[in-house]
């Protein structure tokens, strides 16, 4: 769909001595890293995020566990299921998403386009849909 899309990372290595996965700004991932972050012990029954961002790109990788993401851009939805350590899923600006179904040992890896800033986030939903509407 449009504004999200998955990635497919190489992993280096093999069975015996075990794998690396190495990312790097303008390759794998599609922009300037300016920011990084994890979320992790989230209840199952949690759901996050509930907001979409006027600006800012990220790509997130399902280190550990496994999670789902619903992600909408105005038009068109998308349910993706993150459960391996060598994707991503790329989103753009102005997509609500809704990030849910972690298990106990899911750890979410989030890279990121720019340093946080909570104007940049639009976390009301008739909001987004207005906003959506003019894209
Ligand atoms: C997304 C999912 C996967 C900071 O202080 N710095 C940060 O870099 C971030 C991301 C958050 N915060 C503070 C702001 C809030 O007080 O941490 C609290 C929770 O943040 P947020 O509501 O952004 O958390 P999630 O897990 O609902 O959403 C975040 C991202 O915002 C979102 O874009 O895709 O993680």
């Amino acid at each position: 769909m449009r504004g999200c899309y998955e990635i497919k990372f190489n992993s280096i290595g093999n069975e015996s001595i075990g794998y690396l996965v190495a990312l790097e700004a303008k390759d794998q991932i599609p922009f300037e890293i300016k920011r990084i972050y994890y979320s992790h012990s989230v209840p199952n029954d949690v759901v996050r995020g509930n907001h979409a961002h006027k600006k800012l790109e990220q790509v997130l990788i399902c280190l550990n566990g496994n999670l789902k993401i619903k992600c909408f851009n105005g038009k068109e939805e998308k349910i993706y299921e993150l459960n391996s350590n060598d994707k991503g899923l790329y989103m753009g600006p102005m997509t609500w998403r809704e990030i849910y179904n972690y298990t106990e040992c899911t750890v979410l890896l989030v890279i990121v386009s720019e340093y946080y800033d909570e104007n940049d986030y639009i976390r009301d939903y008739d909001e987004f849909l207005k906003l959506a509407k003019n894209i």
